[in-house]
């Protein structure tokens, strides 16, 4: 008789404490880990390693971090079905990030879009975390054996790195890492700044314009999407030159699951003060609820810290079986 034993694959992501979760953080991302829970094997992590490639105000950073776990909680991360832990608790990350730095080379980091972006913002801190990032998140990803890891487009090139290295270490030691697929969604996978649609919404922008957090008062949100950067044609359509109006569309989209002829017929003889209007007051009700979770959870610290430990503690005994398997290859006596 068949047995219904396939083993269920195992998806990975993480996200950085480096501010408040923004809307394209949520669509592009965290929407698509909640969905996954019940098909995969889940395992999350906020990337705080990460996150002091940039320099952090110690208070702030501090509370970035609950305010981060709180945020994906109320998301509906939910720890009896995956892991959910603080990368910094898991002691292996850093270690086979060292490793991998040893098999990663000066060219195909100094190529990374991201380094090249972050290092002109932050000309004044170009240090060697910010350029071997993405060793460390190949790092976080081939420790589990991951299968999916589902992150916005613009993480791309970094899953890209990932399996260039995966493919690298198994070529010389034989099958160490599995080699992950990215999960990237049809719809919400680059969403961009309301304020300079060309480029993308990040939670690290100086201008709060540009985009939403998670913790918006319904009255921001519908403000920030008045004000959003539009075009003169005054025509709800997709369409090249529209990039303004083509991100209003696909976050419209992404939250009400209407295909974009719909939603050009349902605004058809409108003008764009009522299409803002409607993205914003969809945006704040996709919001509510996960606003009000937070609140409850941001209360309960001892809750969070009860959930990290568990989860760490899982992850560190299976992540552990890699990294010694890793370093067993490469001739080192384990203790
Ligand atoms: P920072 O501004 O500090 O670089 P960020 O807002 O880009 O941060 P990350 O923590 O680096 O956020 O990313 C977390 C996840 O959110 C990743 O999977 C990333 O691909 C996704 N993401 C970030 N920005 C967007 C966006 N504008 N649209 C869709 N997905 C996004
Ligand atoms: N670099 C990612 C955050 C991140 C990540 C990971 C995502 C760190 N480690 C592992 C997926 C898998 C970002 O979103 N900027």
């Amino acid at each position: 008789m068949e047995q219904a034993t396939e083993r269920k694959k195992v998806v990975f992501s993480a996200i950085q404490p480096s501010g408040t979760v923004t809307l394209g953080n949520y669509l592009g991302a965290l929407k698509n880990w909640s969905a996954m829970q019940d098909e995969y094997n889940c395992i999350f992590a906020l990337a705080d390693l990460h996150t002091i490639t940039v320099r952090q105000e110690p208070a702030q950073f501090r509370k970035n971090i609950y305010e981060a776990y709180a945020t994906l909680l109320a998301c509906g991360i939910d720890v009896e079905k995956s892991l959910f832990f603080v990368q910094s608790h898991v002691n292996t990350h850093a270690q086979l990030a060292w490793v991998l730095n040893c098999y990663t080379q000066f060219g195909e980091l100094s190529r990374m879009t991201q380094f090249k972006d972050k290092s002109a913002k932050h000309a004044d801190n170009v240090n060697a975390g910010l350029f071997t990032y993405p060793t460390l998140m190949a790092a976080d990803i081939l420790l589990y054996q991951a299968d999916l890891v589902p992150v916005g487009a613009d993480q791309k090139q970094h899953l890209e790195i990932t399996r260039n290295i995966a493919e690298r270490f198994n070529g010389l030691y034989g099958n160490v890492f599995r080699v992950p697929e990215p999960y990237i969604a049809k719809s919400g996978a680059r969403v961009m700044s309301l304020q300079d649609p060309t480029k993308k919404m990040s939670k690290s922008d100086e201008n709060v314009n540009g985009f939403i957090t998670l913790n918006d008062a319904p009255e921001v949100i519908m403000k920030k999407f008045k004000r959003a950067v539009t075009d003169s044609d005054a025509c709800v359509k997709y369409g090249e030159g529209k990039d303004g109006i083509n991100n209003l569309m696909s976050i419209y989209s992404t939250i009400t699951g209407k295909t974009f002829e719909q939603i050009e017929l349902e605004f058809e003889g409108k003008g764009y003060g009522d299409f803002k209007t409607a993205v914003g007051e969809a945006v704040v009700e996709e919001l509510r609820p996960i606003k009000e979770r937070f609140d409850q959870y941001i209360k309960d610290k001892a809750y969070m810290q009860e959930c990290w430990t568990k989860s760490a503690e899982t992850a560190q005994r299976f992540s552990q079986r890699t990294l010694d398997k890793a370093m067993k290859k490469i001739g080192y006596v384990l203790k």
